[in-house]
Parts: C-alpha cells; structure tokens; sequence
C-alpha cells in the first residue's frame, strides 16, 4: 500500500510520480496545496518535518527527500529497474541526483519564483504572503525567496539561479553525446530527476533555452521523455492547464529581461 503527499507542480514530485508510473505501482494520492501553505500544516509536518513534498508512505513507513525516495522505490520495486546494475552506471546516476539534490534544486524556486508565480504572490494579502514566506525553514532560502518576490528577474539570486540551470542543460547535452538516455540504456532515475527541471524552463516559456538549435540532442531527449505513457500519467495529468497559462505568459513578458542574462 504505497500512499503520496504531493503538489502537481512540485519538481520532486513529478519525479517521484514518474517512477511510480514507470514501475507500474499504484499509489492513493494526497494532493499538498502548496500555494495554500498546506504544507506548514501540524498534521502534515509530523510526516515531513522540512515542511516540503513529495512523502511517501509504504505499508505504513514515512519516507521523506525525493532522491532517496525514488532510490528506495527501485529497490524495493526491482522489476523494471531504472538504474544500471554495473557500479560506474549506479555511480554516474547517483552523481547525477547529487547535483539535482545540492545544486540544481536551491536554483529551481529562484527561477520559478522571480517569474512565475510571482505577479499572483503579489496581489495575494500580504498576512497570507508573509506566512507562505515565513514557514520556509531555511533563513537563506526564506531571505532569496522574500528577495525574488519582490525583484523578480532583478533580484541579485536570479541570475546565478539562472546560470545553474543553463549549466545542467549544457551538461546534459553532453552527456546525451552518443546515448538517448542521461545514464545507460534506458530511460532512468537521472532521466527521471532532470525531467521537472527542463519542464519548468518550458513552463516559464524560456523556450530559446531548450529548442534544436539551441540544444539538439537535449531537444530531442525531451520530445522522446514527453513521449512516454509515464509522463501523460506522471506529469501532465497533475499539471492544471490555467496555473501552465499563467506561468508561460509571465514567462513571456520576463523573456526580454531574461535572455541578456541567459547569455555566456
Ligand atoms: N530535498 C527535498 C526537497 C523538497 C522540496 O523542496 N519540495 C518543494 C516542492 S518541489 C516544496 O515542498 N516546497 C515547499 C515550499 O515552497 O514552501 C526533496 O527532494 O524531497
């Protein structure tokens, strides 16, 4: 019995529910309103004490960090496994989720934050926006996020954010190289984990950074990730068509200030 806290927007939750659905395992699903602060709330912090989604429940066992999540799922779930049973291919998928984990994540509500949502935080009452702010536990990640909301793209985090992200997409390209898949032969965890990343930068209609000229191997990586049955079921069934119209317009009217920046 496998039960799922979760937003459908959140990056690690899409990743866990790709590997879910990769692996074919059926879960209850209990949506997180991240927006609402749902995640602050008493009953939910008992299961995950940082505040933050995805959580998974297994047979009564709380499992919490999406990384280690995903990891234990292929595990305890070996058939269709998605890792490479040699030690170098377990290796380069665990480098792989050690940057999403350290560096590719901290980036990842700079970015969404300073474009996104942005325009909606701010029409929000302000005792509303304050508490969202405030239950954010880490002080420097509570101090980028009051910074973003209030610059947006201006803000002085934006810009290294932003350079991670161009980094990951450029290391992916290599990596993509002489293979369709980030590690191995097939599609895997770290496919799974970069997936919500280069899918947000498409939410916030950073399209120049992600098309064929720009980056042709990762393009068609991306068209071939989009093609699964997974990611219907994974992704785009969680993701609600007015909040992706919201975040591609805004991402629109950023673009000109954002594209300077993108630039070596
Ligand atoms: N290291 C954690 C990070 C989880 C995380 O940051 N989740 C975000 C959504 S992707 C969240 O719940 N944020 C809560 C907030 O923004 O207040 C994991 O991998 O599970």
């Amino acid at each position: 019995m496998i039960e799922l806290h979760h937003f459908g927007l959140s990056t690690c939750s899409q990743k866990v529910r790709l590997v879910l659905e990769e692996k074919g395992i059926a879960f209850t699903s209990h949506e997180v309103n991240l927006m609402a602060g749902e995640q602050h709330a008493d009953e939910y912090v008992k299961l995950n004490p940082h505040h933050v989604v995805p959580t998974l429940v297994h047979d009564g066992r709380v499992l919490i960090e999406s990384s280690l999540i995903i990891k234990y799922l292929d595990d305890a779930f070996p058939a269709c496994p998605m890792r490479p049973s040699d030690a170098l291919g377990r290796y380069a998928t665990d480098a792989w989720l050690k940057h999403a984990d350290e560096v590719l994540h901290p980036a990842a509500p700079t970015v969404t934050f300073a474009i996104g949502p942005r325009k909606a935080i701010l029409e929000a009452p302000p005792e509303v926006r304050e508490a969202n702010i405030a239950g954010i536990q880490d002080p420097v990640e509570r101090a980028t996020r009051r910074s973003v909301i209030e610059k947006g793209v201006r803000a002085p985090e934006f810009q290294g954010a932003l350079a991670v992200f161009i980094g990951t997409l450029d290391r992916m390209e290599e990596a993509l190289r002489d293979r369709d898949w980030i590690v191995g032969d097939s599609f895997g965890l770290a496919d799974a984990t970069l997936l919500p990343y280069v899918l947000r930068l498409e939410h916030l209609a950073m399209d120049p950074l992600l098309d064929a000229a720009a980056r042709p191997r990762l393009a068609d990586w991306f068209a071939r990730v989009k093609a699964r049955p997974s990611y219907a079921a994974a992704v785009d069934a969680w993701a609600p068509p007015a909040a992706i119209g919201m975040l591609r317009t805004n991402g629109k009217e950023a673009w000109p200030e954002v594209a300077p920046l993108a630039r070596p």
